[in-house]
Protein backbone atom coordinates (compact mmCIF):
# COMPACT_ATOMS: atom_id res chain seq x y z
CA UNK A 1 0.00 0.00 0.00
CA UNK A 2 1.03 3.59 -0.86
CA UNK A 3 1.25 5.99 2.38
CA UNK A 4 0.33 9.15 2.89
CA UNK A 5 3.12 11.10 3.17
CA UNK A 6 2.10 14.16 5.38
CA UNK A 7 3.91 17.12 7.36
CA UNK A 8 4.05 16.82 11.11
CA UNK A 9 1.32 19.90 11.23
CA UNK A 10 -0.79 17.83 9.28
CA UNK A 11 -0.71 15.09 11.01
CA UNK A 12 -1.36 17.15 14.12
CA UNK A 13 -4.41 18.63 12.99
CA UNK A 14 -5.68 15.07 12.81
CA UNK A 15 -5.55 14.95 16.96
CA UNK A 16 -8.95 16.63 18.28
CA UNK A 17 -9.62 17.85 21.55
CA UNK A 18 -10.55 15.26 23.99
CA UNK A 19 -8.72 12.53 21.93
CA UNK A 20 -6.60 9.81 23.89
CA UNK A 21 -3.16 9.79 22.00
CA UNK A 22 -1.14 6.60 22.63
CA UNK A 23 3.03 7.01 21.91
CA UNK A 24 5.75 4.75 21.24
CA UNK A 25 8.75 5.30 23.09
CA UNK A 26 10.03 4.65 26.50
CA UNK A 27 11.71 7.15 28.79
CA UNK A 28 13.26 9.81 26.03
CA UNK A 29 14.48 7.24 23.78
CA UNK A 30 12.14 6.18 20.60
CA UNK A 31 9.33 8.33 21.41
CA UNK A 32 7.29 10.58 19.18
CA UNK A 33 8.42 13.67 18.65
CA UNK A 34 7.37 15.97 15.37
CA UNK A 35 4.05 15.60 15.97
CA UNK A 36 3.35 16.34 19.54
CA UNK A 37 5.31 19.36 19.46
CA UNK A 38 3.03 20.33 16.50
CA UNK A 39 0.00 19.48 18.97
CA UNK A 40 1.44 21.95 21.47
CA UNK A 41 1.00 24.19 18.48
CA UNK A 42 -2.56 23.94 17.74
CA UNK A 43 -3.16 23.78 21.63
CA UNK A 44 -1.97 27.36 21.88
CA UNK A 45 -3.71 28.53 18.84
CA UNK A 46 -7.34 26.94 20.15
CA UNK A 47 -6.69 28.30 23.68
CA UNK A 48 -5.93 31.64 22.14
CA UNK A 49 -9.32 31.67 20.56
CA UNK A 50 -10.79 31.18 23.69
CA UNK A 51 -11.54 27.23 22.89
CA UNK A 52 -10.73 24.09 24.96
CA UNK A 53 -7.81 22.09 23.83
CA UNK A 54 -6.49 19.15 25.86
CA UNK A 55 -5.66 15.57 25.32
CA UNK A 56 -5.21 12.47 27.58
CA UNK A 57 -1.42 11.16 26.75
CA UNK A 58 -0.75 7.49 27.44
CA UNK A 59 3.08 6.20 27.20
CA UNK A 60 5.32 3.78 28.06
CA UNK A 61 7.14 6.07 30.73
CA UNK A 62 9.03 9.48 30.59
CA UNK A 63 9.42 11.46 26.93
CA UNK A 64 11.63 13.97 25.92
CA UNK A 65 10.72 18.02 26.11
CA UNK A 66 9.40 17.45 22.71
CA UNK A 67 6.19 15.65 24.18
CA UNK A 68 5.89 16.33 27.90
CA UNK A 69 7.86 19.59 27.52
CA UNK A 70 5.97 20.87 24.84
CA UNK A 71 2.58 19.60 25.75
CA UNK A 72 2.83 20.46 29.51
CA UNK A 73 3.51 24.73 28.81
CA UNK A 74 0.90 24.52 25.75
CA UNK A 75 -1.76 23.14 28.94
CA UNK A 76 -2.38 21.07 26.51
CA UNK A 77 -2.80 17.79 28.40
CA UNK A 78 -5.81 16.90 30.70
CA UNK A 79 -4.40 13.38 31.60
CA UNK A 80 -1.17 11.63 31.44
CA UNK A 81 -0.36 8.40 32.44
CA UNK A 82 2.08 6.65 33.39
CA UNK A 83 6.04 7.69 34.30
CA UNK A 84 7.82 10.86 33.72
CA UNK A 85 10.78 13.11 34.85
CA UNK A 86 10.15 16.53 32.93
CA UNK A 87 10.29 19.58 35.52
CA UNK A 88 7.37 21.02 33.59
CA UNK A 89 4.89 18.44 33.44
CA UNK A 90 6.02 18.13 37.30
CA UNK A 91 5.28 21.82 38.03
CA UNK A 92 2.01 21.27 36.13
CA UNK A 93 0.76 18.42 37.85
CA UNK A 94 1.59 19.63 41.27
CA UNK A 95 -0.59 23.17 40.71
CA UNK A 96 -3.20 20.91 39.99
CA UNK A 97 -3.24 21.05 36.02
CA UNK A 98 -2.85 17.60 35.21
CA UNK A 99 -4.52 14.71 36.12
CA UNK A 100 -1.78 12.21 36.46
CA UNK A 101 -2.32 8.46 36.74
CA UNK A 102 1.09 7.08 38.54
CA UNK A 103 0.79 3.62 37.78
CA UNK A 104 3.62 0.77 37.28
CA UNK A 105 4.99 0.10 33.99
CA UNK A 106 4.43 -3.24 33.50
CA UNK A 107 0.33 -2.36 34.01
CA UNK A 108 0.82 0.26 31.30
CA UNK A 109 -0.05 -1.68 28.49
CA UNK A 110 -2.91 -4.00 29.55
CA UNK A 111 -4.73 -1.55 31.49
CA UNK A 112 -5.59 0.05 28.32
CA UNK A 113 -5.93 -3.21 26.79
CA UNK A 114 -8.45 -3.40 29.61
CA UNK A 115 -10.07 0.04 28.88
CA UNK A 116 -9.48 1.48 32.45
CA UNK A 117 -8.19 5.12 30.21
CA UNK A 118 -10.84 5.35 27.93
CA UNK A 119 -10.30 4.69 24.00
CA UNK A 120 -7.02 5.44 22.50
CA UNK A 121 -8.05 7.43 19.37
CA UNK A 122 -4.37 7.91 17.76
CA UNK A 123 -1.02 5.75 18.07
CA UNK A 124 2.20 8.47 17.04
CA UNK A 125 4.68 5.43 16.67
CA UNK A 126 8.37 6.45 15.82
CA UNK A 127 9.90 3.99 13.39
CA UNK A 128 13.24 3.06 11.71
CA UNK A 129 11.48 1.73 8.58
CA UNK A 130 7.62 0.74 7.55
CA UNK A 131 6.82 -1.96 5.10
CA UNK A 132 3.89 -1.48 2.54
CA UNK A 133 2.24 -4.59 4.42
CA UNK A 134 2.46 -2.54 7.54
CA UNK A 135 5.35 -3.86 9.31
CA UNK A 136 6.44 -1.11 12.09
CA UNK A 137 10.24 -1.17 12.72
CA UNK A 138 10.67 0.38 15.92
CA UNK A 139 13.66 2.88 17.67
CA UNK A 140 15.25 2.69 20.48
CA UNK A 141 12.28 1.80 22.67
CA UNK A 142 9.41 -1.06 22.54
CA UNK A 143 7.28 0.98 25.45
CA UNK A 144 3.38 0.27 25.15
CA UNK A 145 3.40 0.65 21.15
CA UNK A 146 2.09 -3.28 20.32
CA UNK A 147 -0.71 -2.59 22.14
CA UNK A 148 -1.34 0.86 21.03
CA UNK A 149 -0.68 -0.09 17.31
CA UNK A 150 -3.57 -2.74 17.67
CA UNK A 151 -6.03 -0.57 19.69
CA UNK A 152 -5.89 2.70 17.89
CA UNK A 153 -8.36 3.89 15.21
CA UNK A 154 -5.83 5.99 13.48
CA UNK A 155 -1.94 5.42 13.42
CA UNK A 156 0.56 8.23 12.60
CA UNK A 157 3.80 7.30 11.92
CA UNK A 158 7.02 9.57 12.32
CA UNK A 159 9.82 7.45 10.38
CA UNK A 160 12.68 8.91 11.75
CA UNK A 161 16.20 9.20 10.02
CA UNK A 162 18.07 9.42 13.07
CA UNK A 163 17.47 6.26 13.94
CA UNK A 164 19.59 4.17 11.62
CA UNK A 165 17.59 0.80 9.99
CA UNK A 166 19.90 -1.76 11.63
CA UNK A 167 17.46 -1.09 14.83
CA UNK A 168 15.51 -3.71 12.60
CA UNK A 169 16.92 -6.58 14.35
CA UNK A 170 17.02 -5.24 18.32
CA UNK A 171 13.08 -6.09 18.83
CA UNK A 172 11.49 -8.68 20.51
CA UNK A 173 7.93 -7.74 20.18
CA UNK A 174 5.00 -9.68 21.93
CA UNK A 175 1.59 -9.37 23.47
CA UNK A 176 0.38 -11.47 26.02
CA UNK A 177 -3.49 -12.59 25.43
CA UNK A 178 -5.63 -11.40 28.46
CA UNK A 179 -7.91 -13.06 31.53
CA UNK A 180 -9.33 -15.64 31.04
CA UNK A 181 -6.83 -16.67 28.22
CA UNK A 182 -3.34 -15.71 29.35
CA UNK A 183 -0.66 -17.95 29.32
CA UNK A 184 2.73 -17.97 30.48
CA UNK A 185 5.29 -15.70 29.15
CA UNK A 186 7.61 -18.22 27.56
CA UNK A 187 11.14 -15.99 28.36
CA UNK A 188 13.36 -18.49 30.51
CA UNK A 189 16.61 -16.67 30.22
CA UNK A 190 17.30 -12.77 29.62
CA UNK A 191 18.47 -13.21 25.89
CA UNK A 192 15.34 -15.38 25.40
CA UNK A 193 13.12 -14.34 21.62
CA UNK A 194 9.53 -14.91 21.76
CA UNK A 195 8.17 -12.50 19.27
CA UNK A 196 8.58 -10.98 16.37
CA UNK A 197 11.32 -8.06 15.16
CA UNK A 198 8.02 -6.04 13.94
CA UNK A 199 4.38 -4.73 14.64
CA UNK A 200 2.36 -5.64 12.39
CA UNK A 201 -0.96 -3.02 11.75
CA UNK A 202 -3.66 -3.11 8.74
CA UNK A 203 -2.00 -0.75 6.93
CA UNK A 204 -5.51 1.28 5.99
CA UNK A 205 -5.16 1.90 9.79
CA UNK A 206 -1.72 4.36 8.85
CA UNK A 207 -3.19 7.73 8.53
CA UNK A 208 -0.01 9.24 7.76
CA UNK A 209 3.58 8.83 7.68
CA UNK A 210 5.64 12.44 8.34
CA UNK A 211 9.38 11.64 7.46
CA UNK A 212 11.64 13.36 10.05
CA UNK A 213 15.49 13.67 11.69
CA UNK A 214 15.23 14.29 15.25
CA UNK A 215 17.46 13.02 17.29
CA UNK A 216 16.03 10.97 20.87
CA UNK A 217 16.51 13.60 23.66
CA UNK A 218 18.71 11.30 26.23
CA UNK A 219 19.86 13.36 29.23
CA UNK A 220 23.74 12.62 30.09
CA UNK A 221 24.34 11.99 33.38
CA UNK A 222 26.74 13.98 35.42
CA UNK A 223 30.16 12.02 36.20
CA UNK A 224 30.81 10.25 38.86
CA UNK A 225 31.43 11.31 42.11
CA UNK A 226 32.83 10.14 45.27
CA UNK A 227 29.46 9.96 47.19
CA UNK A 228 27.70 7.87 44.80
CA UNK A 229 30.86 6.17 43.80
CA UNK A 230 30.12 4.71 47.60
CA UNK A 231 27.11 3.94 47.09
CA UNK A 232 28.21 1.91 44.20
CA UNK A 233 30.60 0.16 45.88
CA UNK A 234 28.49 -1.06 48.86
CA UNK A 235 26.62 -2.54 46.32
CA UNK A 236 28.91 -4.24 44.94
CA UNK A 237 30.77 -5.53 48.18
CA UNK A 238 27.29 -6.86 49.46
CA UNK A 239 26.22 -8.78 46.50
CA UNK A 240 29.77 -10.00 46.02
CA UNK A 241 29.71 -10.75 49.56
CA UNK A 242 25.93 -12.48 49.08
CA UNK A 243 27.54 -15.01 46.30
CA UNK A 244 30.18 -15.86 48.21
CA UNK A 245 28.09 -17.14 50.95
CA UNK A 246 26.20 -18.92 48.52
CA UNK A 247 22.98 -16.58 48.59
CA UNK A 248 23.65 -15.73 45.15
CA UNK A 249 24.80 -18.41 42.44
CA UNK A 250 28.05 -18.50 41.34
CA UNK A 251 26.70 -17.72 37.76
CA UNK A 252 25.52 -14.75 39.32
CA UNK A 253 22.07 -13.21 38.38
CA UNK A 254 20.50 -10.92 36.04
CA UNK A 255 20.52 -7.35 37.41
CA UNK A 256 17.80 -4.47 37.35
CA UNK A 257 18.94 -1.10 38.39
CA UNK A 258 17.10 2.31 37.64
CA UNK A 259 18.45 5.35 35.58
CA UNK A 260 20.80 8.00 36.85
CA UNK A 261 23.79 8.38 38.56
CA UNK A 262 23.23 6.28 41.29
CA UNK A 263 22.71 3.65 38.78
CA UNK A 264 25.80 4.37 37.18
CA UNK A 265 27.81 4.04 40.04
CA UNK A 266 26.65 0.94 41.14
CA UNK A 267 27.15 -0.61 37.44
CA UNK A 268 30.92 0.95 37.46
CA UNK A 269 31.56 -0.87 40.88
CA UNK A 270 30.48 -4.43 39.68
CA UNK A 271 32.29 -4.16 36.02
CA UNK A 272 35.20 -3.67 38.64
CA UNK A 273 34.52 -6.20 41.04
CA UNK A 274 36.23 -9.21 39.09
CA UNK A 275 34.96 -11.76 42.22
CA UNK A 276 31.72 -10.80 40.21
CA UNK A 277 31.54 -13.46 37.31
CA UNK A 278 30.10 -11.80 33.55
CA UNK A 279 26.68 -10.98 34.58
CA UNK A 280 23.42 -10.18 32.70
CA UNK A 281 20.71 -7.55 32.82
CA UNK A 282 16.87 -8.55 32.84
CA UNK A 283 16.00 -4.07 33.12
CA UNK A 284 13.94 -1.85 31.59
CA UNK A 285 16.45 1.11 30.68
CA UNK A 286 19.92 -0.04 29.41
CA UNK A 287 22.10 3.45 30.16
CA UNK A 288 25.89 4.08 28.63
CA UNK A 289 27.73 2.09 30.84
CA UNK A 290 26.18 -0.77 30.26
CA UNK A 291 26.96 -0.57 26.40
CA UNK A 292 30.49 -0.23 28.37
CA UNK A 293 30.21 -2.87 30.12
CA UNK A 294 29.38 -4.69 27.34
CA UNK A 295 32.00 -3.87 25.04
CA UNK A 296 34.26 -5.13 28.00
CA UNK A 297 32.75 -8.41 28.26
CA UNK A 298 31.24 -7.97 31.76
CA UNK A 299 28.33 -7.90 31.16
CA UNK A 300 26.97 -10.71 28.73
CA UNK A 301 23.52 -9.65 27.93
CA UNK A 302 21.23 -6.74 28.27
CA UNK A 303 17.21 -7.14 27.66
CA UNK A 304 15.43 -3.99 28.42
CA UNK A 305 12.76 -2.10 26.95
CA UNK A 306 15.00 0.74 26.12
CA UNK A 307 18.35 2.21 24.88
CA UNK A 308 18.54 5.49 26.90
CA UNK A 309 21.84 6.53 26.22
CA UNK A 310 23.59 9.23 24.52
CA UNK A 311 23.42 9.85 20.72
CA UNK A 312 26.98 9.29 20.09
CA UNK A 313 26.75 5.99 22.61
CA UNK A 314 23.34 5.32 20.17
CA UNK A 315 25.33 5.71 16.78
CA UNK A 316 28.32 3.62 18.18
CA UNK A 317 25.57 0.97 19.07
CA UNK A 318 23.82 0.98 15.16
CA UNK A 319 27.86 1.21 13.91
CA UNK A 320 28.55 -1.64 15.28
CA UNK A 321 25.34 -4.00 15.42
CA UNK A 322 27.11 -6.97 14.28
CA UNK A 323 29.08 -6.65 17.50
CA UNK A 324 25.93 -5.67 19.79
CA UNK A 325 23.07 -7.90 17.95
CA UNK A 326 23.44 -11.19 19.95
CA UNK A 327 23.72 -8.65 23.10
CA UNK A 328 20.98 -6.62 23.19
CA UNK A 329 17.08 -7.14 22.87
CA UNK A 330 14.67 -4.45 23.05
CA UNK A 331 11.20 -5.55 24.47
CA UNK A 332 7.64 -4.39 25.23
CA UNK A 333 6.91 -2.51 29.01
CA UNK A 334 5.03 -5.56 29.72
CA UNK A 335 7.32 -7.85 29.06
CA UNK A 336 10.60 -6.28 30.12
CA UNK A 337 9.18 -5.21 33.57
CA UNK A 338 7.06 -8.35 33.79
CA UNK A 339 6.20 -9.48 37.64
CA UNK A 340 6.72 -13.32 36.27
CA UNK A 341 9.30 -13.11 34.50
CA UNK A 342 11.13 -11.23 37.25
CA UNK A 343 10.46 -13.68 39.46
CA UNK A 344 11.22 -16.46 37.27
CA UNK A 345 14.82 -15.27 36.14
CA UNK A 346 15.55 -14.45 39.89
CA UNK A 347 16.44 -10.91 38.89
CA UNK A 348 17.99 -8.66 41.23
CA UNK A 349 16.60 -4.90 41.49
CA UNK A 350 19.02 -1.64 42.69
CA UNK A 351 16.31 1.43 42.61
CA UNK A 352 16.60 4.30 44.37
CA UNK A 353 14.39 5.82 46.85
CA UNK A 354 14.00 9.37 47.81
CA UNK A 355 13.05 8.33 51.56
CA UNK A 356 12.87 5.32 53.90
CA UNK A 357 11.83 4.36 57.17
CA UNK A 358 12.95 2.67 60.23
CA UNK A 359 11.25 -0.32 59.09
CA UNK A 360 11.83 -0.68 55.18
CA UNK A 361 9.25 1.36 53.93
CA UNK A 362 10.19 3.28 51.15
CA UNK A 363 9.30 6.18 49.21
CA UNK A 364 10.20 6.63 45.49
CA UNK A 365 7.70 9.45 44.55
CA UNK A 366 6.42 12.27 46.21
CA UNK A 367 8.42 15.38 48.05
CA UNK A 368 7.40 16.18 51.21
CA UNK A 369 4.43 13.65 50.78
CA UNK A 370 2.47 15.64 48.58
CA UNK A 371 4.45 16.81 45.80
CA UNK A 372 5.08 13.97 42.53
CA UNK A 373 8.82 14.18 41.81
CA UNK A 374 8.58 11.58 38.81
CA UNK A 375 7.05 8.67 39.65
CA UNK A 376 6.85 4.89 40.52
CA UNK A 377 8.34 4.14 37.21
CA UNK A 378 9.31 0.14 36.95
CA UNK A 379 10.55 0.53 40.20
CA UNK A 380 7.62 -1.04 41.87
CA UNK A 381 7.32 -4.38 39.07
CA UNK A 382 10.93 -5.28 40.09
CA UNK A 383 10.85 -4.80 43.70
CA UNK A 384 8.08 -6.43 44.53
CA UNK A 385 9.17 -9.50 42.38
CA UNK A 386 12.92 -9.56 42.84
CA UNK A 387 15.03 -12.39 44.29
CA UNK A 388 16.82 -9.44 46.33
CA UNK A 389 15.48 -5.89 46.31
CA UNK A 390 17.65 -3.40 47.15
CA UNK A 391 17.05 0.62 47.49
CA UNK A 392 20.45 3.03 47.53
CA UNK A 393 20.07 6.81 48.55
CA UNK A 394 22.53 9.01 49.99
CA UNK A 395 21.65 9.45 53.42
CA UNK A 396 20.88 13.09 52.92
CA UNK A 397 19.39 15.43 51.05
CA UNK A 398 19.64 19.44 50.64
CA UNK A 399 23.42 19.85 52.34
CA UNK A 400 22.11 17.46 55.10
CA UNK A 401 18.96 19.70 56.17
CA UNK A 402 17.02 16.68 54.84
CA UNK A 403 17.55 12.89 56.20
CA UNK A 404 16.52 10.19 53.90
CA UNK A 405 16.11 7.95 56.73
CA UNK A 406 12.96 9.28 58.78
CA UNK A 407 10.94 7.63 60.99
CA UNK A 408 8.07 7.00 58.72
CA UNK A 409 7.69 7.48 55.30
CA UNK A 410 5.35 10.59 54.12
CA UNK A 411 4.19 8.44 51.26
CA UNK A 412 4.81 4.93 50.27
CA UNK A 413 5.31 3.12 47.00
CA UNK A 414 7.44 -0.20 48.15
CA UNK A 415 6.27 -1.53 51.77
CA UNK A 416 8.45 -3.40 54.01
CA UNK A 417 7.03 -6.86 52.83
CA UNK A 418 8.72 -6.15 50.04
CA UNK A 419 12.34 -4.32 50.23
CA UNK A 420 15.22 -6.30 51.23
CA UNK A 421 18.34 -4.03 51.82
CA UNK A 422 19.06 -0.26 51.60
CA UNK A 423 22.39 0.91 51.04
CA UNK A 424 23.45 4.70 52.05
CA UNK A 425 27.08 6.25 51.22
CA UNK A 426 27.33 5.33 55.20
CA UNK A 427 26.76 1.84 54.95
CA UNK A 428 24.32 -1.57 54.33
CA UNK A 429 20.97 -2.88 56.07
CA UNK A 430 20.31 -5.78 55.26
CA UNK A 431 16.42 -6.35 56.16
CA UNK A 432 16.38 -10.06 55.03
CA UNK A 433 15.10 -11.96 57.68
CA UNK A 434 14.65 -9.53 60.32
CA UNK A 435 11.50 -8.31 62.36
CA UNK A 436 10.86 -4.76 62.18
CA UNK A 437 12.38 -3.85 65.28
CA UNK A 438 15.57 -5.53 64.03
CA UNK A 439 15.53 -3.62 61.10
CA UNK A 440 15.48 0.15 62.87
CA UNK A 441 18.53 -1.10 64.99
CA UNK A 442 20.33 -1.78 61.82
CA UNK A 443 19.00 0.92 59.73
CA UNK A 444 20.24 3.73 62.29
CA UNK A 445 23.58 1.63 62.76
CA UNK A 446 24.24 1.08 58.99
CA UNK A 447 23.17 3.47 57.17
CA UNK A 448 22.04 6.87 58.59
CA UNK A 449 23.93 10.17 58.60
CA UNK A 450 26.09 10.76 61.69
CA UNK A 451 24.00 13.99 62.20
CA UNK A 452 20.87 11.81 62.40
CA UNK A 453 21.70 8.79 64.25
CA UNK A 454 20.77 10.46 67.91
CA UNK A 455 17.95 11.91 66.54
CA UNK A 456 16.26 8.55 65.19
CA UNK A 457 17.39 6.68 68.46
CA UNK A 458 15.39 9.18 70.40
CA UNK A 459 12.42 9.18 67.95
CA UNK A 460 12.71 5.59 68.90
CA UNK A 461 12.72 6.29 72.60
CA UNK A 462 9.40 8.04 72.10
CA UNK A 463 7.57 4.61 71.43
CA UNK A 464 6.78 1.90 73.50
CA UNK A 465 9.60 -0.34 72.13
CA UNK A 466 7.50 -3.16 72.25
CA UNK A 467 4.92 -3.29 69.19
CA UNK A 468 5.55 -5.44 65.64
CA UNK A 469 6.59 -2.02 64.97
CA UNK A 470 7.19 0.90 67.42
CA UNK A 471 5.79 4.23 66.44
CA UNK A 472 4.96 7.58 68.39
CA UNK A 473 2.01 8.59 65.99
CA UNK A 474 1.69 12.02 66.53
CA UNK A 475 6.04 12.28 66.54
CA UNK A 476 6.14 10.11 63.07
CA UNK A 477 6.27 13.27 60.70
CA UNK A 478 7.71 15.05 63.24
CA UNK A 479 11.05 15.74 61.04
CA UNK A 480 9.17 16.32 58.27
CA UNK A 481 7.28 19.02 60.09
CA UNK A 482 10.29 20.38 61.07
CA UNK A 483 11.60 20.77 57.69
CA UNK A 484 8.65 22.48 56.92
CA UNK A 485 8.97 24.76 59.15
CA UNK A 486 12.42 25.68 59.60
CA UNK A 487 14.21 24.58 56.73
CA UNK A 488 16.24 21.48 58.83
CA UNK A 489 15.55 18.48 59.44
CA UNK A 490 18.03 18.60 62.23
CA UNK A 491 16.15 21.19 64.55
CA UNK A 492 13.47 18.46 65.40
CA UNK A 493 12.59 18.62 69.04
CA UNK A 494 11.03 15.63 70.03
CA UNK A 495 10.09 17.13 73.71
CA UNK A 496 7.14 18.34 71.84
CA UNK A 497 5.39 15.01 71.47
CA UNK A 498 6.47 14.03 74.92
O1 LIG B 1 16.93 17.44 44.04
O2 LIG B 1 16.88 17.85 41.62
O3 LIG B 1 16.82 19.75 43.25
O4 LIG B 1 18.92 18.38 42.96
O5 LIG B 1 15.43 14.85 44.73
O6 LIG B 1 17.52 13.23 43.72
O7 LIG B 1 19.66 12.29 44.53
O8 LIG B 1 19.60 13.59 42.33
O9 LIG B 1 18.59 11.26 42.59
O10 LIG B 1 17.98 11.85 40.17
O11 LIG B 1 18.41 9.48 40.99
O12 LIG B 1 16.34 10.72 41.62
C1 LIG B 1 13.97 8.58 43.47
C2 LIG B 1 13.56 10.71 42.27
C3 LIG B 1 15.89 9.88 42.63
C4 LIG B 1 14.41 8.71 40.98
C5 LIG B 1 14.43 9.47 42.35
C6 LIG B 1 15.96 15.51 45.89
C7 LIG B 1 17.43 15.67 45.56
C8 LIG B 1 17.36 16.09 44.10
C9 LIG B 1 16.69 13.97 42.88
P1 LIG B 1 17.42 18.42 42.87
P2 LIG B 1 18.94 12.65 43.28
P3 LIG B 1 17.89 10.84 41.23
C10 LIG B 1 13.98 3.10 36.61
C11 LIG B 1 13.28 2.85 37.92
C12 LIG B 1 11.40 6.31 40.81
C13 LIG B 1 11.31 5.52 39.55
C14 LIG B 1 12.28 4.41 39.46
C15 LIG B 1 13.02 8.20 40.62
C16 LIG B 1 16.21 15.23 43.59
O13 LIG B 1 15.31 7.63 41.04
O14 LIG B 1 12.23 8.91 40.03
O15 LIG B 1 12.92 4.00 40.40
N1 LIG B 1 12.70 6.93 41.01
N2 LIG B 1 12.39 3.90 38.27
O16 LIG B 1 18.01 16.66 46.39
C17 LIG B 1 13.42 16.08 49.43
C18 LIG B 1 14.17 13.98 50.14
C19 LIG B 1 14.98 13.90 48.96
C20 LIG B 1 14.91 14.98 48.07
C21 LIG B 1 16.27 13.45 47.28
N3 LIG B 1 14.16 12.99 51.03
N4 LIG B 1 13.41 15.07 50.31
N5 LIG B 1 14.15 16.07 48.29
N6 LIG B 1 15.73 14.66 47.05
N7 LIG B 1 15.82 12.97 48.45
C22 LIG B 1 13.49 4.19 35.68
C23 LIG B 1 12.16 3.96 35.02
O17 LIG B 1 11.28 3.50 35.61
C24 LIG B 1 11.96 4.38 33.60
Amino acid sequence: MAFNYITAAEAASLIKHGYNIGLSGFTPAGTAKAVTAELAKIAEAEHAKGNPFQVGVFTGASTGDSCDGVLSRAKAIRYRAPYTTNADFRKAVNSGQIAYNDIHLSQMAQEVRYGFMGKVNVAIIEACELTPDGKIYLTAAGGIAPTICRLADQIIIELNSAHSKKAMGLHDVYEPLDPPCRREIPIYKPNDRIGKPYIQVDPKKIVGVVETNWPDEARSFAASEPLTDKIGQNVADFLAADMKRGIIPPTFLPLQSGVGNIANAVLGALGRDKTIPPFEMYTEVIQNSVIDLIREGRIKFGSACSLTVTNDCLQDIYDNMEFFKDKLVLRPSEISNSPEIIRRLGVISINTAIEADLYGNVNSTHIGGTKMMNGIGGSGDFTRNAYISIFTCPSVAKDGKISSIVPMVSHLDHNEHSVNVIITEQGVADLRGKSPKERAKLIIENCVHPDYKGILSDYLKLTDGKSQTPHAIQASLGMHAELSESGDMRNVNWEKYK
